[in-house]
């Protein structure tokens, strides 16, 4: 990608937590960050899935499904969450003898949720029983749809409730009005997996969680649910069951990606695992990825692996030109605060992911629009932390079709003939939204630490906060000041890593995400970092390294 030279070092606000760094001593600082956090003493425990509203309801018609062996539809989605949940139910409904099977909806043909081709199929193959995995919450009209063709609709979600409830036999979401469930964050297979454990108690079935836990972990991380209360628990647990083997198709998915179980963490579970199983979805059908995950034989299994991995290549490569070409436009109208841009030839289930790519790279908001393998135009938006899409897009949704999304990202169907209008108002409602130009986001410092008395222990200390994701970020520590004697991208260009020269010590640096920032803004100068001390062994020997979040110069 060409340099952009669009990222003005530090990237962010430095907030001290007044909480956390009045402390001096180690023992003391990680105390005060799991106090501060909510998390000291916290126990993490599992609520019992009766507590969700709808499980009782829905365990009974499906015991009656599998009693008088009546064919089950299990509706998903097309991406991790979505899948994983599926699998894991019908997994788990095969071996009560059910005749179950999985319906995958593709981005492309049927879009998300519930539709009435899925609907249709079903009553063309005599299915009584749809469970949705993922989706159905805002299903109305379609659930409805089903209802009259004499269908009926348990809906397991955990998407954002809407006012009118589809009229489902049940509907089973931890948010869902006069729930008594203490955690609303599940992910959409971690519901899945509490109607597994709830029908599993009905049936007396001899149930080993262990096979289902680094699934729940592996949805929480890709669906970037908050990692808080239960939703710690299973990654703690997800990634234990890994560990001791009890997802072989996970394991030869990190394998692929040089990830041996031994390593991985929560980060690369995310970011290497999930981005391989999406990516059949993505391209075409998610319909592959539940394949793998439900072959048995080792050969076979190994097989689909590779044929998963070529196809993640080939969606890298489409991405990466994707996101090159629109790299290119946003550049040409760099004085302009947030892009909106268009081109009919863009894959359309990769311009999120490409809009990401440019928005790290510009630091900007961006929007990319193409024209869809059914002939509508589809956008999928990406805005850096700080800046709320949502705010900008909700007032001008009356020029779209269908309108999801949150502070960080979005999704709509548009028009052809409207989107020069979209984009103009985009940019009137930016300046409306942010009179004074670009807010620069905040990061939270936990502590101001003297790098030279940094210890092994308190290093390792810091895993008592993990597992770390949205909602518990690693604690980032003021240290400094550093000379910096070598700079280097590395990743494709993606990465910065560093070498730093202390008062009395030298130590490494990778600062990840670093595209768009200038080497001449580091190297050679004196700076302070925003960052996280790690352990790193290579060769048989340790050496501590620091992961950057920011860099401060302190020498200009
Ligand atoms: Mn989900």
């Amino acid at each position: 990608m060409p340099n952009s030279n669009g990222r003005k070092l530090p990237l962010y606000k430095w907030s001290y937590c007044p909480d956390t760094c009045k402390h001096e001593d180690d023992g003391d600082i990680i105390h005060a960050i799991l106090t501060h956090r909510g998390l000291y003493g916290a126990s993490d425990v599992y609520h019992s899935p009766s507590l969700i509203s709808g499980m009782k309801a829905a365990c009974e018609r499906i015991l009656t499904a599998i009693k008088n062996s009546e064919s089950i539809l299990i509706h998903g989605d097309y991406d991790v969450d979505g899948i994983v949940g599926a699998v894991m139910l019908h997994r788990f409904l095969k071996s009560q003898n059910a005749d179950s099977r999985i319906f995958l909806p593709t981005r492309q043909n049927h879009g998300y949720g519930l539709s009435r081709d899925s609907i249709d199929k079903a009553v063309a193959r005599k299915i009584p029983l749809i469970i949705t995995v993922d989706c159905g919450i805002s299903d109305f009209t379609n659930t409805g749809y089903a209802r009259e063709k004499g269908v009926d609709v348990i809906i397991t979600d955990h998407h954002q409730v809407p006012s009118a409830l589809p009229p489902a036999i049940a509907i089973v979401h931890p948010q869902v009005p006069h729930a008594s469930y203490p955690f609303p964050n599940l992910s959409g297979a971690g519901v899945a997996y509490k109607l597994i454990l709830a029908l599993s108690e009905e049936l007396g079935a001899n149930l080993d969680e262990r096979y289902y836990l680094p699934y729940v972990a592996l949805s929480i991380i890709t669906d970037i649910m908050p990692v808080t209360g239960e939703n710690r628990r299973f990654i703690k647990d997800g990634i234990k069951a890994l560990r001791e083997g009890y997802s072989p198709h996970i394991e030869l998915m990190a394998r692929a990606a040089g990830y041996p179980l031994a390593i991985i963490t929560e980060r690369e579970l995310g970011i290497h695992v999930g981005s391989r199983l999406n990516a059949p979805g993505r391209l075409k059908t998610p319909v592959l990825s539940a394949q793998f995950l439900l072959e048995e034989e080792t050969t076979k299994m190994v097989k689909i692996a590779d044929e998963i991995d070529r196809l993640n290549s080939r969606r890298r490569e489409i991405q990466e030109g994707l996101a090159r070409k629109a790299l290119e436009m946003a550049m040409k109208e760099n004085h302009l605060p947030i892009h909106v841009l268009h081109d009919p030839t863009w894959h359309e289930g990769l311009i999120g992911t490409a809009a990401s790519r440019v928005m790290e790279e510009l630091g900007h908001p961006v929007i990319l629009i193409t024209k869809g393998e059914t002939g509508t135009w589809k956008g999928s938006g990406r805005a850096p932390e700080g800046i709320d899409l949502f705010k900008l897009i909700a007032p001008n949704a009356n020029l779209l079709n269908h309108f999801g999304g949150h502070a960080g990202a979005c999704g709509f169907a548009i028009d052809g003939e409207q989107i020069g209008i979209f984009r103009k108002a985009i940019l009137e409602q930016f300046n409306i939204v942010y009179p004074d130009g670009f807010p620069t986001p905040a990061i939270e410092i936990s502590a101001q630490l003297k790098p030279e008395k940094l210890e092994e222990k308190f290093v390792e200390d810091i895993n008592a906060i993990a597992p770390f994701g949205r909602g518990n970020p690693e604690p980032l520590f003021d240290l400094g000041p550093f000379g910096v004697e070598t700079a280097n991208f590395v990743g494709g260009g993606n990465h910065l890593k560093l070498s730093l020269k202390g008062k009395n010590h030298n130590n490494d640096a990778i600062f990840f995400s670093a595209k768009g920032i200038a080497l001449g803004d580091v190297l050679g100068r004196t700076v302070k970092i925003a960052a996280t001390p790690k352990m790193n062994e290579f060769n048989g020997k340790r050496n501590l390294e620091f992961q950057i979040k920011d860099i401060s110069p302190l020498d200009s």
